[in-house]
This record gives structure tokens, C-alpha cells and sequence, in this order.
């Protein structure tokens, strides 16, 4: 059952087994990794799907017949392999042309230019039959007050947005857009921070409806948030288009470990959430395999995300198989949440004239009550430790 299989649906971005572990004080320790030996090593291991911004798999600059070349190499890897794009996304951070951001860049050529670069990619993102195009801005945004101004910026984002929207619908294309949120790094302070953020902004798009969110584990959890939280929000509004698992210690940079490596007890309940919670898009991984690994140890990262998740997934379902959770989660009334306040039919001015509901309720009696989370939280914690 740990045994990924393409039914899984797991997918990995180039970016990620690829990564050669730069950071801001060393230097890089593995060497360049080719995409097409990443999509084999990743068929190997059980992987469905592979994922990457436009500069993973053609480098910055790169002129159209040596672009041309690179992708029908990158083709015939995912025909021999069978592995799909289910997801494309772009880089407009790396390059120093996008330094004060791509969308929102105070330099209105610099934004043309992010919107030309993010429509190509977009074609390139059709050609190969992606469902979803990731944007994630991590350069819209600022260090000072004093050189942004926030309004003015959402303005332009709503506009990239609208424009890709109406271009993707005019193409006849089949895919949604996910915005992803991050609350800084690198700049100070980053556009739509949150999930939360990033929803409300979206119901003010044209096309709303194309756009979604696609939250990363350790993004919120740099914001001190509970993701588990956030995923549910972002399914109940039906805007859980995408999503990257990954691993994290509380705020802090953004570590992008192993799934399950950070936060385990959310991890637990996350994956229960999205087994049970109506998500059927890709389990997509969004990590950095540790900077002191080499190649074999890059592997093995990647294999230990799969392998995490459907541990996590057995033991969500033993969790909910045991009689004594589901017990204890009648105890705690938590199906009784499902169940409407007021009556079908009934108004405020109905329920103002149901005595038992006010005057005749008993407040010490409900004040008294012990719900048992405590008991359900500890059941959960022996599932997931294998204790039960
Ligand atoms: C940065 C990220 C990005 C996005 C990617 C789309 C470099 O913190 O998470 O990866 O995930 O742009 O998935
Ligand atoms: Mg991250
Ligand atoms: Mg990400
Ligand atoms: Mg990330």
C-alpha cells in the first residue's frame, strides 16, 4: 500500500528534484539536473505527473529554435514514460528584470513584458495539456511602504489576471488558474499573503470562476496559520484547484521539506481532508530535497513525499475505521455541526417565540458539558503514532 501508483495522482515540480541547493550563503552542491532524466527517474518511482515554470525547462533567454528543441526532447520523455503535465507555471522572480515584480512592477514595461512571457508559456501550457496554470508572485511586492502603493498594484494584478482569463477563453484552452500565496520571502512583504487573501481577491476577477488557489503547507505556516483551516476554506468556496505539500517549522524561511518532515499531527489531518474532502486534482510536491544530499539522497527524498503521504493516508483511514473514534466523535458532536441551527422554514421571528431555544434553555447545563476533544485528539495521535 506504500507502493505509489499512478492511480496516486502524485506529481513533483522540476524545479524540485532539480533543485542544486543554492541558497543565500553557499554555494550550489549537486549538479544540473536534465528534465528528461527527471521525468524517468520520477516515472521510476511511481510519480503520475510532472510540473515546472517556463524557465525549468527552457533556461531565461534561451532563442526559439534551441526552445523548440528542448520541449519536443521533453515530449518524448513523457510519451516513453507515460507521465503527464497536469499543472504549468511561470518564474517571474528570477530574472533582474522582474525585481520590483512582474504584474505589479512600478515599470509598466517591465509588466508588459511579465504579461508577454506569461501568455507564451500559457500556450506552451495548453500544447502540452495541463489543466491548471500556477501563478505564484514572489516578487509582487515590496521591502518599504514608501515605494508601493498596494491599490494600485491589486489593480494591475486584477488586470493580468483579466487578461490571461479572457486569452485562455478566446484560445478555446481547458485550463483554470491558481494563484499561490506567500506571506514573504523574497520580498519583505508579498501581494494576496494568505490563502484567505488571495480568495478574497479573486471574487473581484471578471472571471472569477477560472481562478482558484493553490496553497503550499509551508506558506501558511510561515504566516503562523493552521493550513488545515485554510484547505478547508479554500474547498468549501470550491477554489481548491491545485496544492503543494510540503514540510515546515512554524515562521520562519521557507524550508519546503519533506511532507510530513515538519508539522506532522497537521500533516495527519490534512491528508485525511483531502482523502475525505472531496479533492480529486493532483497531489502535487512542492519541496527541496536538503542542501547536504546528494543525487541518491535526492531520489530518496522524493520517493519519502509518496511514501509519507500514503502512510498518513493508512492511518487517517484506521483512524476512521476504529469504533472507538467514531464513539468519541459522537460524543463530540462533531457531525452535529452539519446539522442547520435554525429549522427548515423557520425565521428569526420564529425562533425569538421558541422559548426552549432562550428562556427556557439551560446555559449551566450546556456550560457544564464535557465535549471530549481531548480524548478524540489523543485518538488521532495513537492512529497516526501506529499505536492503535
Ligand atoms: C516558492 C514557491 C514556488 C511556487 C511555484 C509554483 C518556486 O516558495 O513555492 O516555487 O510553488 O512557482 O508552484
Ligand atoms: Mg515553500
Ligand atoms: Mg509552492
Ligand atoms: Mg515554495
Amino acid at each position: 500500500a506504500e507502493q505509489p501508483t499512478r492511480a496516486d495522482r502524485f506529481s513533483f515540480g522540476l524545479w524540485t528534484v532539480g533543485w542544486r541547493a543554492q541558497d543565500p550563503f553557499g554555494e550550489a552542491t549537486r549538479p544540473a539536473l536534465d528534465p528528461v532524466h527527471a521525468v524517468h527517474k520520477l516515472a521510476e518511482l511511481g510519480a503520475w505527473g510532472v510540473t515546472f515554470h517556463d524557465d525549468d525547462l527552457v533556461p531565461f533567454g534561451t532563442e526559439s529554435g534551441e526552445r523548440d528543441k528542448r520541449i519536443s526532447l521533453f515530449k518524448d520523455a513523457l510519451e516513453e514514460t507515460g507521465v503527464t503535465v497536469p499543472m504549468v507555471t511561470t518564474n517571474l522572480f528570477t530574472h533582474p528584470v522582474f525585481k520590483d515584480g512582474g504584474f505589479t512592477s512600478n515599470d509598466r514595461g517591465v509588466r508588459r513584458y511579465a504579461l508577454r512571457k506569461v501568455l507564451r508559456n500559457l500556450d506552451l501550457a495548453a500544447e502540452l495539456g495541463a489543466k491548471t496554470f500556477v501563478l505564484w508572485g514572489g516578487r509582487e511586492g515590496s521591502e518599504t511602504d514608501a515605494a508601493k502603493d498596494v491599490r494600485f498594484a491589486l489593480d494591475r494584478y486584477r488586470e493580468a489576471l483579466d487578461t490571461l482569463a479572457q486569452y485562455s477563453i478566446d484560445q478555446g484552452y481547458d485550463i483554470r488558474f491558481a494563484l499561490e500565496p506567500k506571506p514573504n520571502e523574497p520580498r519583505g512583504d508579498i501581494l494576496l499573503p494568505t490563502i484567505g487573501h488571495a480568495l478574497a481577491f479573486i471574487s473581484t476577477l471578471e472571471h472569477h470562476e477560472l481562478v482558484g488557489v493553490n496553497p503550499e503547507v509551508g506558506h501558511e505556516q510561515m504566516a503562523g496559520l493552521n493550513f488545515v483551516h485554510g484547505i478547508s476554506q479554500a474547498l468549501w468556496q470550491g477554489k481548491l484547484f491545485h496544492i503543494d505539500l510540503n514540510g515546515q517549522h512554524g515562521p520562519r524561511f521557507d524550508q519546503d521539506l519533506i511532507f510530513g518532515h515538519g508539522d506532522v499531527l497537521s500533516a495527519f489531518f490534512l491528508v485525511d481532508l483531502l482523502e475525505n474532502g472531496g479533492y480529486d486534482g493532483p497531489r502535487h510536491f512542492d519541496y527541496k530535497p536538503l542542501r547536504t544530499e546528494d543525487m541518491d539522497g535526492v531520489w530518496s527524498s522524493a520517493a519519502a513525499n509518496m511514501r509519507t503521504y500514503l502512510l498518513l493516508k493508512e492511518r487517517a483511514a484506521s483512524f476512521r475505521a476504529d469504533p472507538e473514534v467514531q464513539e468519541a466523535l459522537a460524543a463530540a458532536k462533531v457531525a452535529e455541526l452539519g446539522l442547520p441551527t435554525l429549522s427548515r422554514g423557520e425565521t428569526a421571528r420564529d425562533l425569538l417565540a421558541d422559548r426552549s431555544a432562550f428562556e427556557d434553555f439551560d446555559v449551566d447545563a450546556a456550560g457544564a458539558q464535557g465535549y471530549g476533544f481531548v480524548h478524540l485528539s489523543q485518538l488521532a495521535l495513537e492512529h497516526l503514532l501506529g499505536a492503535r
